[in-house]
């Protein structure tokens, strides 16, 4: 759809004037934080409102020193957590058990579409569940999940107000979601191999050419290509690709999308959403992946003493940016325990460990003067504010769109 994208970058350029900047500016003038702030965080959240934006401005309030978490109720001391995997910092769900006597089975599920398919059959036994914003907007407006109580939450305010506006969008009221991290779906390569595989044909302009354009593909299949494996992390970068809305619902623009993928489905060795050890270990050179998993994959080479150069790359037609957040179930046997962790994960400490061990952006505003340079500074992590108007926002999938979308998919997996 034009209209949004369109309204992502005037609403881009319009916050680049935005006395808000310059308030923030003016109210910290020394601290590290506001290099972040200004360069990287709030151009990107202000410009996310574009996406969502249509709602109305909700209030959020202001950021408070981190709280402690509130004393548990009568409720057993159990908490059933199902995330991504490899998005938590090592440590914390053991400081949590030790701070709070809460005991923490936390199961990991690799894509949205299997999330959704347990809470569409309801009783997960799951009381806190982390769903990205291609099914989260749909699942709130199902009533899979209960509203938060935000008495129990006293950390609330260390969210980034910018970016509470934007989910507001996908929840309205933001009654319940609270986030958990964000980053973008995109090109991640193994520089070192691709450059070789290659040979004397340089790198394209548009890095999303390497997996989804033939010419390069048939050359890259050599050192392996992998996607995530999911019809909402691949579609909408190919529709996006073939000059789609990248969250279309029209079943001729998912046949569309396919028919390019076809083309080069011969030469893509590995579909995972668990692609960290493939990138690090050279099984795989060029991925369709989470920005924050293709920088994990950087340093586990390094740490594992690999000279190759992995990176994320900033495709010049953009990536594909997403929100993951936490929502309670309907059904949730332990909401006291449940807000009880996300009180914990709301504190500052919590959300700088997310962004400076997983290389995910953090929404806790307050988080962000922990955040360690070498990752602050990453563009690839803290996007600039040149590569934030480029990227495709989140959208909506209607339900009949998200199953054409998803035939579409398996079709082109199947290679029929
Ligand atoms: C998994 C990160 C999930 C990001 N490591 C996409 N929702």
């Amino acid at each position: 759809m034009p209209g949004r994208q369109l309204g992502w970058i005037d609403f881009y350029n319009f916050s680049l004037n935005a006395p808000l900047v310059l308030d923030f500016s003016s109210i910290h003038p020394f601290s590290s934080e506001i290099f972040i702030m200004n360069k990287f965080v709030l151009p990107f959240a202000l410009t996310a409102l574009a996406l969502l934006a249509c709602g109305k401005k909700e209030e959020v309030a202001a950021p408070a020193a981190s709280a402690p978490v509130a004393a548990a109720t009568s409720e057993e001391k159990v908490l059933n957590i199902y995330n991504w995997p490899d998005y938590i910092p090592e440590g914390m769900i053991a400081a949590f058990e030790k701070e709070t006597g809460i005991k923490v089975n936390y199961d990991t599920f690799e894509t949205n579409e299997a999330l959704n398919a347990k809470l569409v059959a309801g009783n997960t036994g799951y009381d806190i569940v982390v769903p990205g914003t291609a099914f989260s907007p749909a699942q709130v407006e199902a009533g899979f999940f209960q509203p938060l109580d935000r008495a129990k939450l006293k950390n609330y305010g260390n969210l980034d107000e910018a970016i509470m506006q934007a989910l507001g969008k996908a929840d309205p009221g933001n009654k319940h979601l609270v986030p958990w991290a964000w980053g973008f779906t995109t090109v991640g390569i193994n520089r070192t191999k691709v450059e070789k595989a290659l040979g004397k044909m340089p790198m394209p302009e548009n890095a999303w050419d390497l997996v989804f354009k033939p010419e390069y593909t048939s050359k890259l299949k050599s050192c392996g290509i992998a996607y995530l494996d999911s019809p909402t992390e691949i579609m909408p970068p190919a529709l996006h690709y073939i000059g789609k809305d990248a969250y279309s619902n029209d079943p001729a623009d998912h046949k569309a999308a396919a028919d390019m993928l076809g083309k080069v489905r011969k030469d893509i060795r590995i579909f995972s959403s668990t692609m960290i050890d493939d990138v690090a270990g050279g099984k795989a050179c060029a991925v369709v992946g989470w920005s924050g998993d293709i920088n994990i994959a950087a340093g586990r080479a390094k740490d594992n003493g690999s000279k190759d150069v992995i990176e994320a790359l900033l495709p010049s037609t953009g990536g594909m940016i997403f929100f993951d957040s936490m929502a309670i179930t309907k059904d949730a046997k332990h909401p006291a325990n449940a807000h009880a962790f996300i009180d914990f994960y709301l504190r500052a400490e919590s959300g700088a460990a997310v962004s400076n061990e997983m290389s995910y952006p953090t929404a806790n505003k307050a988080a962000l003067a922990q955040i360690k340079p070498e990752v602050s500074g990453n563009k690839t992590i803290f996007i600039d504010a040149a590569t934030a108007a480029k990227m495709v926002p989140p959208g909506k999938f209607t339900n009949e769109g998200r199953e054409a979308m998803a035939n579409a998919y398996t079709a082109f997996k199947k290679g029929k």
